[in-house]
């Protein structure tokens, strides 16, 4: 049985960041991705991890990272442990499989993200203005609908960090520069091309994603997690139907059973039981099945 970590601790390494569900430390002048087990649901992480879920994100991330190469290059500097510098060898255990080595950026300050399908904070503009980030849709659309084509529509991190902030284009381009702005709505709208082609020759509808770029001796790459289902929004395409909200691919057993147990969405977040901790597991690795088109994490 795997170890479910929800926790990292490298003393000899400075903290850089810590996210709800993955950890960033300083590694000399690149930084250290460590993915934990921790799962989100209503804005909360809850006090049960899921086994394997942060080797099943990051193999999914580098598989991405590969696929895409030729479009937009990446951070990554290795994910194979024994290339890692000394300082990490004692931790290899921990590491192996669930962390990632890569240079550090120049961060843009937005959030890129693409939409193929009408879900979540872009439903809720549609319906009040009939736009998304300021984009006018055709009148009529249904929740969950498909889009004409799909829309570049760029958030920021809101004060208090809790949510993102859908802005309009013209916010985006003020904020870093028109060109940049243009350079990094191309490429989000290629890579999800890309992306969604391949998802959908295996099932799977890629109704939303979330991309963070920056900057690297001057160019621009494409940084963080890519294409996961913490960071997008995956559909099994035999399920589809528009017309209302769509069950979400890997966290709806979680989602399920916290709205049985009524629990009102205030910390502390409760746990899991096995049974849901199990079914979620097998979710994210039938994700990583489909997409990679591998059998198992190693
Ligand atoms: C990514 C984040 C996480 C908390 C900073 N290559 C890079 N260089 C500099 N900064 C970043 C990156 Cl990817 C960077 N984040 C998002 C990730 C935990 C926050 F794992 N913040």
């Amino acid at each position: 049985m795997p170890v479910t970590l929800v926790q990292t601790s490298f003393p000899e390494l400075p903290l850089y960041a810590r996210g709800k569900v993955r950890d960033l430390y300083a590694v000399g002048n690149d930084l250290l991705f460590v993915a934990t087990d921790r799962i989100s649901a209503f804005d909360h992480v809850l006090a049960t991890g899921i086994p394997d879920k942060g080797r099943i994100l990051t193999q999914l991330s580098l598989f991405w990272f590969n696929y895409l190469r030729d479009v937009a290059p990446n951070h990554l500097i290795t994910a194979n442990v024994a290339e890692y510098p000394a300082i990490l060898q004692g931790h290899a255990e921990e590491l192996r499989g669930r962390s990632m080595l890569v240079r550090r950026a120049q961060m843009f300050p937005v959030e890129c993200v693409v939409r193929g399908y009408l879900s979540g904070s872009g439903w809720k503009e549609y319906q009040q203005s009939g736009t998304v980030c300021g984009i006018e849709l055709p009148r009529g659309l249904r929740e969950s609908d498909r889009l004409p084509e799909p829309i570049f529509t760029p958030a920021t991190k809101s004060q208090d960090g809790e949510h993102d902030e859908n802005i309009p284009f013209s916010v985006m381009a003020d904020r870093i520069g028109t060109q940049t702005a243009e350079q990094l709505r191309a490429l989000t709208l290629e890579i999800y091309r890309k992306a969604t082609t391949h998802a959908e020759s295996k099932g799977l509808i890629l109704a939303d994603t979330k991309f963070e770029f920056g900057l690297i001796d001057g160019g621009i790459v494409l940084a963080d997690e890519v294409l996961t289902p913490d960071s997008s929004r995956y559909w099994p395409q035999a399920e589809y139907q528009p017309g209302g909200p769509q069950p979400s691919f890997d966290k709806q057993f979680v989602r399920d059973h916290l709205e049985s147990i009524h629990w009102n969405k205030k910390a502390p977040a409760p746990g899991l039981p096995d049974d849901v901790v199990q079914r979620t597991r097998e979710k994210y690795l039938e994700a990583f099945r489909l997409l990679t088109g591998r059998s198992g994490l190693e």
